[in-house]
């Protein structure tokens, strides 16, 4: 944990998840660059977020045209994980690809 603007919002999701009894959910989005290939994008959809082919192509064109699209839903630290997933691999590749996380409304 790095800051604590971090900590505060992570320990309300504690209290939420005792609440409801729920973990709290995120949507993982890849967006959209002039460099990383379409294959590429396709090969991570597959791979990290157990897309078939018909579904990746799908999302890869949907992130092409509009700039963003959604990859996939999970608990806080598996959502964490794919994006860390995402940007090694993309890394590795030396392409600019990016992926970001974003609570859901509970
Ligand atoms: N816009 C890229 C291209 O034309 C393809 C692309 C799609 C890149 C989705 C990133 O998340 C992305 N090669």
């Amino acid at each position: 944990m790095s800051n604590g603007r971090e900590k505060n919002s992570q320990q309300s999701e504690e209290k939420t998840e005792l609440k409801t009894g729920k973990p709290s959910r995120y949507n993982v989005f890849l967006l959209n660059d002039d460099y990383t290939t379409m294959e590429f994008v396709v090969n991570i959809l597959k791979g990290i977020f157990g897309k078939n082919l018909t579904e990746a192509t799908q999302i890869m064109l949907q992130v092409h045209k509009k700039g963003v699209g959604l990859a996939g839903v999970y608990p806080r630290e598996i959502a964490e994980t794919k994006v860390e997933a995402v940007h090694r691999m993309a890394r590795e590749n030396e392409f600019p690809l990016k992926c970001i996380m974003e609570k859901k409304n509970d």
